[in-house]
């Protein structure tokens, strides 16, 4: 082989190593999680319904041992592996969460109480509820919070019993025990990014249990983006 064509060879071949580092990060290091839209095609005011589902684990991720949400496209009625939604800027939002995990108890019992919702409760299972007293009985499995807006509401966690017996293992969950929570709430006026959290330490094998899932969008941590 002569030099030029050496040359020409090396120079192609370090090309394709560079272009496939670059594939691999826009990929899979740097592209967020999607975001499920409820809001296109929303008139200003018109009322939203939300669909989430937590789950034990998440086998559909590069951390199958992670707890996890997951949000439910209305177009496509598919689960999506993300915490990222948008809504109207001041509709209503009617939100159904579905509770497939078993319960860990709150750090703190003011997590427990039903804030900032319209009524100041939620649904569990159809009886309203104001507070989920998880020291008494484990009964919450994570929470959904918008410390923003000052929401926050305890997802209720199908008994312990059941749990052990039956709980989900494959993701997004599709049958096992689960509660069915609903709550509303008014989504501010103006646009704006809101974030929220579970405030369950739900990141098993983490400092405190605060790390790993709790801090990772697309798992216990995600953002509400409020646009009109
Ligand atoms: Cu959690």
């Amino acid at each position: 082989m002569s030099l030029p064509v050496r040359v020409g060879t090396l120079l192609v071949a370090f090309l394709a190593v560079v272009g496939g580092v670059i594939f691999v990060v826009i990929h899979f290091l740097l592209a967020g999680p999607p975001v499920v839209d409820y809001a296109a095609g929303v008139a200003p005011g018109q009322p939203v319904s939300i669909m989430l589902q937590e789950d034990p684990q998440n086998t559909v991720s590069n951390h199958p041992d992670w707890v996890s949400y997951f949000i439910k496209d209305p177009k496509t009625g598919a689960w999506v592996h993300t915490t990222l939604f948008q809504v109207p800027a001041g509709s209503r939002v009617n939100v159904t969460i579905l509770g497939y995990d078993g319960c860990t108890p709150l750090r703190n019992p003011f997590w427990g109480m039903v804030t900032g919702t319209i009524g100041g409760v939620e649904d569990v299972n159809g009886s309203p509820v104001s507070v989920l007293n998880s020291w008494a009985s484990c009964s919450v499995g994570h929470t959904f919070s918008i410390p923003g807006i000052g929401l926050n509401v305890p997802v209720a966690s199908p008994t312990t019993l059941s749990a052990n017996k039956n709980v989900c293992g494959l993701s997004p969950c599709t049958s096992g025990p689960h509660t069915t929570v609903t709550f509303s709430f008014n989504a501010p006026k103006s646009d704006g990014d809101y974030f929220w959290q579970c405030r369950v330490p739900c990141g098993l094998g983490y400092l405190d249990g605060f790390g790993g899932p709790m801090q990772t969008i697309g798992f216990m941590t995600g953002q509400m983006e409020v646009v009109s």
